[in-house]
């Protein structure tokens, strides 16, 4: 007999994000998950002006503004004709860059070492899971030290992004055509001396925290397997064409070049008006709550009509590294070295810049066309697919990474990537603690993937079992 559990909210980050685990004797054996909220961004861009889409798709989200601002910025470049100057890649990577770093750091130390160490009888750390703690009282002492310290070195990313982005998060620095701010020897030192404060944490803080972690909970290195396909859309071009992080796409064990005709999405299971799985550029999001199938405002994005893995732990396959496992811990380890990979190329690109050469280039070849820009994102790929008539939108799909990691059952009935994560998990805690790690490695982020709070279906999930 099966027995339904729900975890509500999911992600320590907001709370629109429902997981349905069904159980028998101790063991998942299927489970659903549900994103609550709808926002319906890609309606709202509809008649703009194509030059404001790397303001507007900011505003999904405030832990990963500057990906989307760079996302668009380059779907409008290839619409409309633009050539982004060296200065201006450079300048657009360092803001990325920095809001990387603060998100995994907010990643790490607020919204998933909490599931391995027992902080002090204080909010937020009440009420506490008492389950399986295996750190030692004075271990839980440094790990709550450095929690509230993390506050502070994501402050500190966040200042460095604010030196070229203006502000942080939601910056002004990423445009259509390169980067609004100039380059000069203080931004270049002030951003530097934010960086080498932040190497020192990574290294003195952050790596010796994350190995406890991972000696104490073995077993998560593996517990959470994905479904063995990883994908990357790259990310942090260089001038000269090269990438931080490469594009590639693993299926089943198989390495294949990537090429987003075979991306789809279909919303079977999803509240839209239906369709079979079409490519966003001919895709529409007309939202129906009273699609009998749906229980999720997520659509299901697959690529060569496979669910993918996307993040850190994808980034990592991809590129090639040395990963130690393919479950909850091996994604929080490739995030916490990718954060070290991040900060040390930082340095290596503030070198490249040219004081007082040129950021930005507003030329255009043309006022309509077609295009697509796809970036890695913090938590994995990112696209957005735009149609431009005339410099306005007439069409625009996103797919974030937290919809290809988490999205509705497709129409075969195939899970996502992170449903397919529980099946088979013994639980033992009451709070199905488990399961948290699990799916918090993901760092799922509900408010990016639906791009109205529903009161409704927050309580009352239309699940069919
Ligand atoms: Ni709201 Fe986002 C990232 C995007 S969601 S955080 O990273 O796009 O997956």
């Amino acid at each position: 007999m099966l027995e339904k559990k729900t975890i509500f909210p999911m992600s320590r980050i907001h709370c629109p994000m429902l997981v349905e685990a069904w159980l028998e004797d101790g063991e998942i054996k299927d489970a659903y998950i549900s994103d609550t909220l709808y926002r319906g961004f890609e309606q709202i861009l509809i008649g703009r002006s194509a030059m404001d889409m790397p303001y507007y798709t900011q505003r999904i989200c405030g832990i990963c503004s500057s990906a989307h601002a760079i996302t668009a910025a380059l779907a409008v470049e290839q619409a409309l004709g633009m050539q982004v100057p060296p200065n201006g890649l450079l300048i657009r990577n360092l803001i990325l860059a920095s809001d990387f770093i603060q998100n995994h750091f907010r990643h790490l130390y607020l919204y998933t070492f909490p599931d391995y160490f027992r902080g002090p009888d204080i909010a937020p750390f009440i009420p506490h899971s008492e389950s399986d703690q295996r750190l030692s009282s004075k271990e839980n002492t440094t790990m709550t030290e450095h929690y509230f310290k993390s506050f502070e070195i994501a402050r500190t990313a966040h200042a460095a992004f604010a030196i070229f982005g203006g502000k942080a998060p939601h910056g002004h620095g990423i445009v259509p055509g390169g980067a609004s701010m100039e380059v000069d020897a203080d931004k270049v030192n002030r951003y530097r001396g934010y960086l080498m404060e932040i190497l020192g944490f990574i290294d003195d803080v952050l790596l010796p925290d994350v190995t406890l972690i991972r000696e104490r909970y073995p077993e998560y290195v593996d517990l959470g397997k994905g479904v063995g396909n990883y994908l990357s859309v790259g990310g942090f071009q260089l001038p000269g064409g090269s990438t931080l992080f490469p594009q590639g796409v693993i299926l089943q064990g198989k390495r294949e070049a990537f090429d987003e005709k075979h991306v789809t999405e279909d919303v079977t299971n999803a509240w839209y008006k239906p369709h079979g799985p079409l490519h966003p550029s001919e895709e529409d999001t007309v939202p129906d709550h009273n699609q009998p199938k749906g229980y999720t405002w997520v659509k299901s994005p697959r690529y060569r009509g496979q669910p993918v893995e996307v993040g850190p732990l994808a980034r990592a396959v991809i590129q090639g590294e040395a990963v130690i496992g393919q479950g909850a811990l091996a994604r929080t380890w490739a995030r916490s070295l990718e954060l070290k990979k991040i900060a040390k190329a930082t340095l290596l690109w503030l070198n490249r810049l040219e004081p007082g050469a040129e950021t930005y280039n507003g030329k255009k070849g043309q006022d309509s066309g077609i295009g697509i820009g796809l970036h890695e994102a913090m938590r994995g790929a990112l696209g957005h697919w735009i149609s431009v008539k005339d410099g306005r939108v007439n069409h625009y799909q996103i797919i974030t990474p937290s919809a290809l990691n988490f999205g509705a059952r497709d129409e075969k009935g195939t899970r996502s990537v992170g449903e397919s994560s529980l099946l088979g998990l013994k639980v033992k805690s009451e709070d199905l603690k488990e399961a948290g790690r699990i799916i918090r490695s993901f760092d799922p982020c509900f408010s990016c993937s639906v791009h109205v709070i529903d009161g409704v279906n927050l309580y009352n999930l239309k699940i069919q079992v």
